[in-house]
């Protein structure tokens, strides 16, 4: 049995776990701590924060599988929209990581993780699957012909920012109009914020949508909205069998049912099957700790 350091990095939370992995690389979950992401532009912060999370894990473990929200292009992270990472940019993780802990170091992108998670969880069932994450922003993983697809700089799956609308509003990765600028918790809030106040969240406007408000009713449509195009556009490339729907507005109360209608008007070579994610908030742990056990195996 090995022991797998598990890392998540998100846009507001950190999380690490220890996780052992037996000889069939099935994960059991022993340990896990919770911190802010207190990154906010600064880089050294981040690394202290991650110290003092790591530091009372280290000892027990026998390699660090990391999942990070943003590109993981040979260890570097860059956030392709930097409003979801503090301004972090071109963040050496995987040598502040292996400087840490002194152990082997695996880094993916958070969603591409999560696809493998849910990939597994679903018990191998779908060769070709996309997990999309409606969270912070909207993150998607993909696997191909049962291969977790992480592509040569780390991009692959970054189809958030596929557009939803020519018009729509400018997305923090620079691109108008992007999938993630119109359904993401952070679009959410924006749209909000414009008819509920200043300090209304995402989750608050949610709220107003279930309670039958008709302007959040309407935000929460066009988020959904643009969740189904990017499924669609996904259905009519890739060929999938599944698509794997989570984060904490893709699995809010009836989500998932606004998406299968907004699909529901579409030609049914553009409809998939939707799942809801089955791993929930450990998702990214539990995926990146089997995707290394994985590619560690490969390597021997
Ligand atoms: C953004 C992008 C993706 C990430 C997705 C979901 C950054 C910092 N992140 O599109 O890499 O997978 O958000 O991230 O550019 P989450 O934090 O909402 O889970
Ligand atoms: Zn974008």
């Amino acid at each position: 049995m090995t022991i797998c350091l598990a890392v998540d990095i998100g846009g507001t939370k950190l999380a690490a776990a220890l996780i052992e992995m037996d000889s069939a690389s099935q994960p059991r979950m022993v340990v896990r701590h919770l911190a802010e992401t207190r990154s906010s532009g600064n880089p050294q912060l981040l690394i202290a924060t991650l110290a003092e999370l790591l530091g009372p894990l280290v000892a027990s473990a026998n390699y660090v599988a990391v999942a990070s929200t943003g590109i993981i292009d040979h260890g570097i992270l860059t956030a392709l929209n930097p409003q979801n990472l503090g301004g972090l940019d071109r963040f050496p993780l995987h040598e502040v990581i292996a400087q840490i802990t002194d152990l082997p170091v695996y880094l993916i992108n958070d969603a591409q993780a999560a696809a493998w998670a849910e990939y597994l969880a679903y018990e191998q069932l779908f060769a070709d699957l996309a997990f999309i994450t409606v969270s912070t922003g909207v993150g998607t993983g993909l696997v191909l012909n049962h291969q977790l697809l992480t592509g040569a700089r780390g991009i692959a799956g970054h189809s958030g920012h596929m557009l939803a609308d020519p018009n729509g509003p400018l997305c923090g990765c620079g691109r108008r109009g992007c999938v993630e600028a119109i359904a993401s918790g952070r679009a959410i809030a924006a749209a909000g914020q414009a008819v509920f106040g200043d300090k209304c969240s995402g989750m608050q406007v949610y709220q107003h949508y279930l309670q039958g408000d008709a302007q959040a009713t309407a935000i929460i449509q066009r988020s959904a909205d643009a969740v189904a195009e990017l499924i669609a556009n996904l259905t009519i490339t890739l060929d999938l069998d599944a698509i794997i729907i989570g984060g904490g507005v893709g699995l809010a109360e009836n989500y998932i049912g606004l998406v299968e209608q907004a699909l529901g008007k579409m030609p049914a070579l553009y409809r998939p099957q939707l799942f809801p994610a089955r791993c929930h908030t450990d998702a990214g742990l539990l995926g990146v700790a089997q995707w290394a056990a994985t590619i560690s195996k490969e390597k021997q």
